[in-house]
């Protein structure tokens, strides 16, 4: 007979949710059935008071007062109180706020004239700050407060436009559906400040192995903003494709896109870039040289090795190709495209890429080692990083041209970051490292030693990508195996000494086995993991942030990403 109840309770009700009701008190929450008389709570509103950080993701750092009782508010009554520093940016910022919760209560039964009025007022000290910078306060208080009329006040105070962003972020992830009421609530008496550990937090999208839509790139910025994540790493062109629309050089996307629909034109890349700016999020461009060039190349004599065979013996993924540093003209081309990248993006910082260059590329080039010889070196390592210096060198005077200061330049890990070379050819003021070998590689703790900045990209928990490449080897793992986000979660800059060289870290996915198809679930909600470590650094392991991880999920879902599953539904209505 139980048994036939469950299955009438199931038939009977739309939204499975709704059969079981949860009732919380000091922190413990309880199951119960739901009885008609008895007021609801949905699974959402349990953990407003359940969990410290209620529904919040990423946990907030400073003060956090979740108190009150969840009221109905109706999402068609918002006034937005524009308190005389409006500007562009910020009326998109409220406007983005509307549509995410126009998206959370989409099945949500017509608040009209019944839910509380919400007034949402922000005030930003300094609305002329308009570019994210490493340097930016993106820290905000909220208060939320009912007044005697009923009506919900919140306000949001932050020093710039993007502390200010992340506050109507967490406004609206207070306000939570209600599935058994089916309406909108919010707990009325809450007072947060809040601000990140870390300044770079980041997500890089290769769109070169495989052609990404834009509508892609936009709802990766989407998930980025909503995680408090701030900046989207653009690997936008590599051996395989270069689909950058370049306006000094368009034949490089002509002879490099896969087709000429898989491009970024001038206008793409503009979208991108405003998108990403009005969710608070820096698009960071990175153009990998001199390895990881070929294709878009081939009406030049620039690039060596391109396509050769075997290519296990020139680079690590076919087709090759490695920019030969001993033409003069390369640098011109250079210059243009630095000159087209500075001009669209406005970049605080920049990313030149210099990973996996190979020497036995450049060694088998007669007319290079030839170059090299009439300038008395030899062929020792030694030798090829004089000459990666010469190109390194002189491909960053030729940026410099066109920035109105000096900007921070990141690079990859490589022969030339060693402990041996990286103080003579990378001038720690000037270069950021970013690390993408394993944890407890020796080479980070010299770095750090050494005083450099870096960012964290160890590819043994923030590779995104995995899988089995044919390619790479009979039998060979291209990668480790799958990373949980509980992995990521736990994965942090401050196990080593000197944390505080850390600028931050960065979730990489790389496309070799990934289109359109995989990008949402690769990425999501796994780098949301990595947005919590990054704005809070939590003492505590993924455990503690199991629940509001679960729920984050489905907000990713609600605004349309897809976010993999973490766990059955059942996990959902049931704690622990
Ligand atoms: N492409 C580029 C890649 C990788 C890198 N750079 C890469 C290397 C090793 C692994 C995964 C990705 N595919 N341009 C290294 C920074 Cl395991």
């Amino acid at each position: 007979l139980p048994f036939f109840i469950v299955i009438l309770h199931l038939t009977n009700t739309q939204n499975v949710d709704s059969v079981w009701t949860w009732t919380c008190k000091n922190q413990s929450c309880e199951k119960v059935r739901v009885q008609p008389e008895s007021k609801p709570i949905s699974l959402a509103a349990c953990k407003i008071s359940c969990d410290p950080y209620g529904t919040l993701w990423p946990q907030p750092t400073g003060r956090v007062e979740l108190g009150g009782e969840l009221v109905p508010v109706d999402p068609n009554n918002i006034e937005i109180n524009e308190n005389g520093n409006e500007n562009k940016l910020v009326r998109a910022g409220y406007r983005h706020f509307q549509t995410n919760l126009q998206k959370l209560g989409k099945g949500a039964e017509d608040q009209s004239g019944k839910g509380a009025k919400l007034i949402v007022t922000v005030k930003i000290e300094d609305p002329s700050q308009m570019q994210l910078r490493l340097t930016t306060n993106e820290s905000y208080s909220l208060r939320v407060s009912q007044s005697s009329t009923g009506s919900i006040n919140a306000d949001i105070m932050a020093p710039t436009y993007f502390g200010g962003r992340h506050g109507l972020e967490t406004l609206g992830q207070l306000i939570i559906y209600d599935d058994i009421l089916n309406n909108l609530q919010i707990p009325n008496d809450v007072y947060i400040t809040d601000g990140p550990v870390y300044p770079y937090r980041g997500v890089l999208l290769d769109t070169a192995r495989n052609y990404i839509s834009v509508d892609t790139i936009k709802r990766t910025i989407d998930g980025i903003s909503a995680s408090k994540l701030n900046t989207f790493h653009w690997h936008i062109t590599d051996s395989q494709s270069f689909p950058y629309v370049s306006r000094s050089n368009p034949d490089l996307s002509r002879l490099g896109a896969y087709s000429p629909r898989d491009v970024y034109t001038p206008d793409d890349v503009q979208d991108v870039i405003e998108y990403a700016h009005e969710r608070g999020v820096r698009v960071l461009p990175e153009f990998d040289a001199p390895a990881h060039v070929g294709e878009g190349w081939q009406d030049t004599d620039f690039v060596a090795c391109f396509n050769s065979q075997p290519w296990g013996q020139y680079c690590v993924e076919p087709p090759c190709g490695q920019f030969d540093p001993t033409k003069p003209k390369l640098y011109d081309a250079l210059e243009g495209i630095y000159k087209d990248m500075v001009r669209q993006f406005n970049p605080d910082i920049f990313h030149m890429g210099g990973d996996e260059v190979s020497i036995s590329c450049w060694n088998s080039t007669y007319s290079i080692v030839k170059w090299m010889a009439d300038r008395g070196w030899g062929t020792t390592e030694e030798d090829f990083i004089k000459l990666w210096n010469h190109f390194q060198t002189q491909a960053l005077e030729r940026f410099d041209k066109h920035t109105k200061e000096k900007l921070p330049i990141i690079m990859w890990t490589s022969t030339l970051t060693k402990k041996e070379y990286v103080e003579k050819y990378l001038p720690k003021d000037r270069y950021i490292i970013q690390v993408w070998t394993a944890k407890n590689d020796p080479e980070i703790f010299e770095l750090l030693k050494k005083g450099y900045r870096l960012i964290l990209s160890n590819y043994d928990a923030l590779y995104l990508d995995c899988g089995y490449a044919s390619w790479v080897g009979e039998g060979t793992n291209w990668c480790t195996p799958y990373k949980g986000w509980q992995s990521i979660y736990n994965n942090s800059p401050y196990i080593y000494n000197n944390a505080n060289q850390f600028l931050g870290a960065e979730a990489a996915l790389w496309t070799e086995q990934v289109d359109d198809t995989a990008v949402d679930n690769r990425i999501w909600p796994r780098a949301a993991a990595l947005g919590e470590r990054l704005w809070a650094e939590p003492a505590h392991t993924w455990r503690e942030a199991e629940n509001r991880m679960l729920v984050h999920r489905q907000r990713l879902v609600n605004r349309g990403i897809a976010a993999d599953a973490l766990e059955p539904r059942w996990c959902l209505q049931n704690e622990n």
